[in-house]
């Protein structure tokens, strides 16, 4: 997997479906992409620390370390690997790469090509009507920065993204910065991911996080792994799916894809699995229709209820009913009426398949769930999460060991970005609690989220857009329209590591503030700075470059984030951006007071593997306005899908993350040399009168006139399941229509969107 600076050519291969994931193969290609970006000796120095007690936190998944005495030497993953060499990389982008391309010369490369130039090394401005970047120093890059936001006729035209792999203590200076100058505009990657997650749980449970821990997932009866493709987007899940299974544990695995990593694990740090078959991770798959997942937990509900009704006192949980929970009784008499024909016909399973899983349901004691975004990205992913979280409960599966909600993140820190406060929708009681520590009131009323940030740039009422990671161009929907929305700011700035699309679809005047990556090490006024992440599951523990900077320019995260404050709000002693800056455990001292569970923070994150937020679900407390969980109803309803239409899904190869792709190949489903591809099922291609390999472009359907087309897409005749499609984002992400959403958390439908297969207009 050589990745040269220049696009490799379109050459699309197809062999079958792996039947298993990782392995020795696994392995060769994450060393072979890394010593292409760097050195032996950095790629070695990066995988010797990365996941180990002092070390890097892997910028990749949100996926959970061992307790530190059971971590593996090499406790990361194929990808993993991949992507802290992809930071780590010897390339440079300087000041000379930018006099030489002008910015709509790479507005025309393609993703691959941004992200593989190297890391970005001084902070580069292109003013008004200008066609190139140029340097810029920092104080007058800050300087021009807050001018432009002070300008603003009021706060909440500014705009203030935050990615997932911003670690806490910026992350929790960045929501200061935004609210002390007066709005909760702060939109972030999680808007377009997890929220429906937030808001599923956030309602029932009273906490929008997961529940569980590892030690939880190993012990567990039954895991369900919904909407999910853990072998390349959380491969280490496999390694503790596959202990599951030396327990005595069962895995079912439900998608509209037979995901390779769902299917058979080989274990690459292990000679049994570099060497062996492998372990079989899923005993049962169920191949369900997209959007099914509703209808398949309220078949399990119905069935629950009737088994109750047939050997009363024997299925039900009900002391947990009773004690810790309201609803139950609405919830029964509705969910006795979901129609077997209306799940039938969603879910596209049999009646035996839903059957057996039933069966393996009742042999079990704890059960956890695992979701990600085949359920968040649907239009009813909220009411998907509550009926999820009504089957747990039925059976008294919230809060006990083995048992439990597990909503697997995707970014690093993506969750503890929000724990510091990085959400437009902060409870009073977290504002409230800020405002007291810095002496001043935060604004009350809600910010935008992503979609009503790039509403509010269309429509003239943002002006200023600061990303701190990320590539908001790029990640959001309905790309035409969010790009014109972007070009409407009157400034746009990015902290990064590495160019990307954001850099070069930009407001009249723009900025890219280089940072420092995970990987490299940060010297501050008092000494070496580590900073710390939260994963899924609540851990938070510190992370530590190891690395020298990728150039002298770069200033870490919260130093451009206290630097722009200074610039913004001037010196006020009631906070002290300087020492902030100068020592990161001063601003954790400051979250142990305002964030809850943070108490005694530097102390506790001091502790090799670092220390777990409480989650109160788990001692029986449910922070809900009854102070009990709640049982909720959850009307029936499916995608429709007209005749001659396909619902498609935008999702990720293994050769990517995210926005940014490594490599143009997704090894596990048998795709190599290419990313415009539709992975279609053979019956519907027949039905459509199309055949493999035909070239298409992807419509969407949407009922507000726009056309929104996506040209040029080879069909792959593939096992998705009838009546959906799949291809990779961002390169559908034109195709997502802005107001397509779902229901309640307002992410977009990135796993629904209707689309009409044409022949391509693309003659190349
Ligand atoms: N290597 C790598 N790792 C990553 C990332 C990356 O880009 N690359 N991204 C990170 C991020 S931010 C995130 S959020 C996570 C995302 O992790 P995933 O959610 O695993 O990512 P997707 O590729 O979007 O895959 C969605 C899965 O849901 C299935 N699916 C789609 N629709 C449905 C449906 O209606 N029902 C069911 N049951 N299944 C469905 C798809 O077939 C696919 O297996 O990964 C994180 N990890
Ligand atoms: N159609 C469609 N759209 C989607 C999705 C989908 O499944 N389908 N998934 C959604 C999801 S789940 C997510 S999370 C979003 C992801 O959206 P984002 O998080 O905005 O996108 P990324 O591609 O992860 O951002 C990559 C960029 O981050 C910068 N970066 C990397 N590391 C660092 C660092 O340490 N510091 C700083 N400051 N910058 C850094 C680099 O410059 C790099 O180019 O996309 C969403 N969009
Ligand atoms: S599973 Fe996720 S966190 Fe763990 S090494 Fe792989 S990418 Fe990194
Ligand atoms: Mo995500």
């Amino acid at each position: 997997m050589s990745s040269s600076i220049e696009d490799p050519t379109d050459d699309l291969k197809v062999t079958p479906p792996k039947t298993w994931a990782t392995g020795l193969p696994a392995v060769t290609h994450a060393l072979e992409y890394s010593l292409d970006q760097t050195s032996p000796r950095r790629t070695a120095l990066t995988l010797l620390n990365i996941n180990q007690p002092q070390g890097i936190d892997c910028p990749g998944c949100a996926w959970p370390e061992p307790a530190p005495g059971k971590r593996h030497k090499n406790e990361y993953c194929e990808n993993g690997a991949k992507h802290i060499n992809d930071e780590a990389t010897s390339r440079r982008v300087t000041r000379e790469f930018f006099r030489e391309h002008t910015i709509a010369e790479l507005d025309g490369k393609s993703d691959y090509w941004l992200n593989q130039q190297g890391r970005l090394t001084e902070p580069m401005v292109k003013r008004p009507g200008a066609t190139h970047y140029e340097p810029i120093g920092w104080d007058e890059a800050l300087g021009l920065l807050a001018d432009e936001l002070k300008r603003l006729d009021s706060p909440d035209e500014a705009l203030f993204y935050v990615s997932g792999r911003l670690n806490n203590e910026a992350a929790f200076l960045l929501q200061l910065l935004a609210r002390a100058f007066g709005t909760n505009n702060l939109p972030d990657c999680s808007n377009m991911c997890h929220e429906s997650s937030g808001f599923g749980l956030g309602e029932t449970l009273g906490i929008g996080k997961g529940s569980v821990s590892l030690d939880d997932i190993h012990d567990s009866d039954l895991i369900f792994v919904v909407g999910q493709n853990p072998g390349t987007n959380h491969p280490r899940m496999l390694s503790a799916l596959e202990e599951t299974k030396r327990n005595g544990g069962q895995v079912v695995a439900v998608n509209t894809l037979p995901e390779a990593g769902l299917m058979r694990f080989k274990h690459p740090q292990k000679a049994r699995g570099i060497l062996g078959r492998g372990t079989a991770i899923a005993d049962q798959f169920l191949h369900i229709r997209a959007g099914g997942d509703l209808a398949l937990f309220q078949a399990l509900n119905r069935l629950l209820l009737e088994a109750e009704d047939t050997a009363p006192g024997t299925i039900l949980d009900h002391e947990f009913i009773r004690t810790r929970t309201t609803g139950f009784a609405d919830f029964a008499e509705h969910a006795r009426k979901v129609a077997w024909d209306d799940i039938l016909a969603a879910t596209g399973l049999d009646r035996g398949e839903i059957q057996a899983l039933f069966e393996r349901v009742l042999a079990s004691r704890k059960i956890i769930v695992c979701w990600a975004m085949g359920v968040t990205q649907h239009k009813h992913g909220v009411p998907t999460i509550r009926e999820i979280v009504n089957f747990l409960m039925a059976r008294g599966n919230i809060g006990r060991p083995g048992a439990g909600v597990c909503p697997v993140r995707g970014h690093s820190n993506v969750q503890g970005d929000r724990t510091m406060g990085v959400w437009e929708q902060m409870p009073q009681s977290f504002l409230d609690a800020l405002g007291r520590e810095f002496g001043f009131t935060p604004p009350a009323h809600h910010g935008l989220d992503a979609v009503n940030s790039i509403r509010a740039m269309h429509e003239g009422r943002a002006k200023v857009f600061l990303g701190v990671a990320g590539n908001f161009v790029r990640a959001t929907p309905d790309s035409e329209l969010t790009e014109e929305a972007m070009r409407r700011c009157r400034l746009t700035a990015h902290v990064s590591t590495k160019l990307n699309r954001s850099h070069t679809v930009c407001g009249e005047t723009a900025l890219i503030l280089p940072t420092l990556g995970r990987s490299d090490r940060d010297v501050q006024a008092s000494g070496e700075q580590f900073v710390t992440v939260e994963d899924s599951m609540s851990e938070v523990h510190a992370s530590r470059g190891k690395l020298p900077p990728a150039s002298p320019h770069l200033l870490s995260e919260v130093a451009i984030v206290a630097r722009l404050a200074r610039a913004v709000l001037g010196d006020e002693p009631s906070v002290p951006w300087e020492e902030f800056e100068a020592d990161y455990a001063t601003i954790r001292d400051r979250i142990s007071r305002v964030v809850p569970g943070f108490e005694d923070f530097n102390a506790r994150v001091a502790v090799p593997g670092g220390f777990t937020l409480p989650n109160p679900v788990n001692h029986g407390v449910f922070p809900t306005p009854s102070g009990k969980a709640v049982f909720t109803c959850n009307d029936f309803t499916m995608p429709e899908i007209p005749k001659g239409h396909l619902l498609l899904q935008t999702l990720r190869s293994h050769d990517q993350w995210n926005t940014i792709w490594y490599a143009p190949n997704d090894r596990y489903r048998g795709i190599h040399n290419a990313r415009r591809v539709v992975l279609v099922n053979p019956e519907d291609l027949a039905e459509l009168g199309l055949a493999d390999r035909d070239l298409v472009d992807l419509v969407s359907v949407w009922h507000d006139g726009r056309e929104r087309r996506a040209e040029g897409f080879k069909v792959v005749s593939y096992p998705s399941s009838r009546g959906s499609a799949a291809a990779y984002y961002p390169e559908t992400n034109v195709l997502v229509p802005l107001d397509s959403v779902a229901d309640i958390s307002n992410c977009p439908t990135s796993k629904g969107v209707l689309v009409r297969l044409e022949p391509s207009r693309d003659t190349a």
